[in-house]
């Protein structure tokens, strides 16, 4: 007698175990995409200081924007309330601007819309986060960590001159 084999099984098995191949290979591939590809990074450990010292520290003593190569700026960047030092940046189209900042007292953000900067700015911890900036014009710097009173003027700009 031959025994007949249902396959009806394995098709239900396929069905469910492909998927749970697919999703996290899919999830790691979007992940690959968004560091690599999109540039989208998480701030790392780049340090801690003490807040109410920022200014003496080497990287704050003097903040506003260094020219560190050709095409390549940093931005040493303060936060307190209700403003960040500098809060005008000028870069000449085609920049690439590593951005390094602290805040002086409480939980501030560092957002630049149409850019992948989007920062938590916490008491004594450096934060360190880098764009390109291709097109001439002016973008905002905007806190977008609700900081007191007049946490909506806490504001900044970037402008994006035109190639020399
Ligand atoms: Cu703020």
């Amino acid at each position: 007698m031959v025994t007949r084999r249902s396959t009806t099984v394995y098709l239900w098995e396929l069905a469910w175990i492909l998927p749970s191949f697919a999703i996290p290979v899919g999830m790691l591939a979007a992940l690959a995409v968004a560091a690599f590809g999109a540039g989208i990074n998480v701030t790392g450990d780049q340090g801690r200081i003490d807040p109410r010292r920022v200014a003496e520290h080497p990287l704050f003593k003097e903040p506003g924007v260094v020219e560190i190569a050709p095409g390549q700026y940093e931005v040493r960047m303060t936060a307190r309330i209700w403003s960040f030092t500098p809060n005008e940046i000028r870069v000449p189209a085609g920049s690439t601007v590593h951005f390094w900042a602290t805040s002086q007292d409480l939980v501030h953000g560092l957002l630049i819309p149409r850019h992948n900067i989007n920062v938590m700015l916490l008491p004594g911890q450096i934060s360190h986060a880098q764009a390109r900036f291709d097109t001439p014009g002016e973008y905002p710097i905007i806190c977008h960590e609700y900081c007191g009173i007049a946490h909506h003027t806490m504001a900044g700009k970037i402008i994006v001159e035109p190639r020399r």
